[in-house]
């Protein structure tokens, strides 16, 4: 069993689409908990003007009846209210009016590449997809997939360790209970020393009409082992996470564990001892590996991080060309966000359920979710499994 999703939509069309194929009959989805995580994707210090635009909400449009899927696609809408203010540059029919083209591609984005790709004139057509707005279609989805693994024991937790040059202490262990306060910080952090500093660089940096990137974690509780596979390159759970996590816009980086740490250290302070107690089973006193090993779950906690670039579009524009005229010019200025780290980390918990998700469906089968629960509680007998 295969537990697959899609998205479509522009950044200042109708709205977005998002469609999830592959989830078991009978998971009853929390209306409320889809918006709010919507909502979370919505906060942070360092959102433009646009972020007071939309409100945005999850319309179901197929496969959930009263409250439980029904094992056929989900498909999800979330509406784009500012195409109120776009219905003539963003119509899907032709208008009457004439609307101005794009030619100022911006250096970092997609415009320039996509524009030779297919051929357009006007950037665009690429940037309006291109554009960080589709991750909410992502975030929809994935919310979807957070209540897929609840039932299963699992959860999915965000935290900005790191925007422009401020970095906060790294955590050591961290709980589940510990992310309970994290929305309350504007910049999603869990340091308060670190939170204030981080406010103050996106103030500062923002007056100097400049951008920032940043850093995030993602941990993921209640794992069973065995996710993903070592038998297969594309099986492998940390080269799926790293694609889900890099395929977010701006994120160029991901590391799995310690993974920058460990490469520089002996490998006897690599790696996490295995021990065993009747109480707990096996576990580990250290996860270095966080919670991946040869491509699979361990048991320990998933831990992954991902590195973004300072958005592209710039309000102090970069060097860039005039697609028409091939002369030099400012690349182009849109009103835009300074800082998209804290927001990043609720879809990078999107990423980080759908992947695994889809590694439980393939790991569990099952066409109902009793059927699903069955498999998971036979597996943990079979291993022993005590946590
Ligand atoms: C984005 C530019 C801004 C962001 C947008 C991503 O949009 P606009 O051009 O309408 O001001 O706000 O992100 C979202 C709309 C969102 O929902 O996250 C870009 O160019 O990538």
């Amino acid at each position: 069993m295969d537990l697959t999703f899609t998205t479509a939509g522009e950044s200042h069309g109708p709205g977005l689409v998002a469609i999830v194929e592959g989830l078991p009959a009978g998971l009853a989805i929390d209306r409320e908990a889809l918006d709010r995580d919507m909502a979370r994707r919505q906060l942070g210090h360092g959102r433009g003007g646009r972020m007071k635009i939309e409100k945005d909400a999850v319309e179901v449009r197929s496969g959930i009846r009263h409250g439980r899927t029904l094992g056929s696609p989900v498909a999800l809408l979330v509406a784009n209210r500012d195409y109120a203010n776009w219905e003539e540059r963003m119509n899907p029919w032709p208008v009457e009016a004439e609307v101005e083209e794009v030619h100022l591609p911006r250096p970092g984005h997609a415009d320039l590449a996509g524009l030779l790709k297919f051929g357009h004139t006007d950037a665009r057509n690429v940037l309006e997809r291109a554009s960080a707005r589709e991750t909410a279609a992502r975030v929809a989805a994935g919310g979807i997939a957070k209540q897929f693994l609840a039932v299963l024991g699992v959860s999915v937790h965000s935290h900005v360790l790191r925007i422009g040059g401020v970095e906060a202490p790294a955590p050591d262990d961290l709980a589940p209970e510990d992310f309970a306060g994290v929305d309350t910080s504007p910049v999603r952090c869990l340091d308060a020393d670190a939170e204030r500093a981080m406010v103050e660089e996106i103030d500062r940096l923002r007056k100097a009409n400049e951008s920032l990137g940043g850093i995030f974690e993602v941990r993921a509780y209640g794992l069973v082992p065995g996710l993903g596979s070592y038998t297969t390159p594309e099986g492998r759970l940390d080269g799926r996470l790293a694609q889900a996590l890099v395929s977010i816009q701006a994120v160029k980086g991901v590391s799995v564990g310690e993974a920058w740490d460990v490469a520089g250290r002996p490998g006897s302070e690599a790696h996490d001892e295995i021990l065993f107690s009747e109480e707990r089973g096996y576990h580990r006193e250290t996860n270095r590996a966080g919670g991946v090993e040869g491509g699979m779950s361990n048991g320990e906690p998933l831990v992954v991080q991902a590195a973004l670039k300072p958005i592209s579009t710039l309000t102090k524009p970069l060097r860039s060309v005039d697609t028409e005229t091939k002369q030099p010019a400012e690349a182009l200025r849109e009103r835009t966000d300074s800082a998209v780290v804290p927001a990043a980390g609720v879809v990078g918990e999107a990423m980080v359920a759908l992947t695994l998700a889809r590694c439980y469906r393939e790991k569990l089968g099952g066409d109902h979710i009793d059927d699903v629960l069955a498999a998971l509680d036979a597996y943990k007998r079979r291993i022993g499994w005590r946590r």
